[in-house]
């Protein structure tokens, strides 16, 4: 059995840190990936945000919205019917329980490598499969684009040195649907209580190289800015939103800073989101990359570990823990 939660789905948004709200609140910085400057903007938003929004990106939105509607469709199922798509771990259906040691979310989501041909999972037939398949690949494509221009930006050769780790035949990449359904009567909140806010996915950072998300036109994601304030970022269901994670942090040896994110719901409407997190192969050697290291001047922030050690390590931590502290030179 799984251990008992320490946090309930029920606790209350309460603000710590919360930014003045009179101050000027940071806009989420914006890439369009058909224009010249989109190189720069992206290395400048991975510094300041670890996070940007992309527009003009070349996926088709009928992959989307064909997705969406078979995910929906998986989602309104009924529950014996959904866990027999259960477990998650590694692969599959969840509900309440993320990860295995304790965290617990009001969502639901399945979890499967994007790598695989989804075998072992009960749906493989049909057209909720090959609407994935269709997605995840001009997902990846698009992830690899960004890590092309991310590498060209930071004047790393070949340019291909980050998106190669995903187009690996051995790459380790992950691909999630999240559903936030909307919540009970005695869940949701008024309007006019300020704080009348659910946290539904707890405070994390991928651990992954990249990831990508799109979702539905229900708000819910939130990041934290570098002072820990936390702010909301306005959903756009044509628009996808990219997350430094903890091993591109690691490759720029901190120049990138994996960014914290969380969901929160007022729980009124349905939330649905996807997300491909581009993972490298399993044996790869996660380290600053030594162009970075600026010919010896810089030293390397991380002690060197493979995805597998890093992967384990992460697996068996809680969500909201910091899991580059073990792998930090002190
Ligand atoms: C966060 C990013 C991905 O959703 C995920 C998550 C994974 C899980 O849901 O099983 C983890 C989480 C994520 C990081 C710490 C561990 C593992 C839950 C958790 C408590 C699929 C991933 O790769 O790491």
């Amino acid at each position: 059995p799984p251990p008992p939660p320490t946090a309930t789905i029920t606790d209350r948004f309460s603000c710590p840190g919360e930014a003045d709200m009179n101050a000027p609140r940071p806009q989420i910085p914006l890439v369009d990936l058909s224009t010249p400057d989109a190189k720069s903007l992206i290395i400048k938003a991975c510094e300041d945000f670890g996070f940007f929004k992309v527009v003009n990106h070349g996926v088709p939105s009928r992959l989307f919205y064909e997705l969406e509607a078979e995910a929906s469709a998986f989602f309104s199922l009924h529950p014996s019917l959904k866990e027999a798509a259960a477990p998650p771990s590694p692969f599959g259906y969840g509900n309440k329980w993320i990860g295995r040691n304790g965290d617990i979310g009001q969502v639901e989501y399945l979890l499967l490598s994007a790598d695989s041909h989804f075998q072992n999972f009960p749906l493989t037939a049909g057209k909720f499969c090959s609407a994935m398949k269709e997605y995840i690949s001009a997902v990846r494509s698009m992830a690899c684009d960004i890590l092309e221009l991310m590498a060209d930006g930071l004047k790393i050769q070949p340019k291909e040195t980050l998106s190669k780790l995903l187009m690996d035949e051995q790459s380790d990449s992950v691909f999630r649907i999240n559903h936030y359904p909307p919540c009970l009567e005695n869940q949701s909140y008024d309007d006019d209580q300020e704080e009348g806010q659910l946290i539904r996915f707890g405070e994390h950072t991928d651990p992954q190289i990249i990831s990508v998300l799109r979702s539905n036109s229900t708000p819910g994601l939130q990041i934290s800015l570098k002072d820990g304030t936390w702010i909301t970022v306005p959903p756009d269901q044509d628009s996808f939103f990219i997350n430094v994670g903890d091993s591109l942090q690691v490759m720029t040896n901190g120049r990138f800073k994996s960014v914290r994110h969380r969901v929160v719901t007022n729980g009124r409407e349905s939330r649905l989101s996807t997300i491909y997190f581009g993972g490298p192969p399993l044996s790869e050697k996660i380290a600053p990359l030594p162009s970075l290291l600026m010919k010896g001047k810089e030293s390397s922030l991380y002690k060197e570990f493979t995805w597998f050690e890093y992967k384990s390590s992460a697996y068996n931590s809680r969500l909201a823990d910091n899991r580059l502290e073990n792998f930090q030179h002190v």
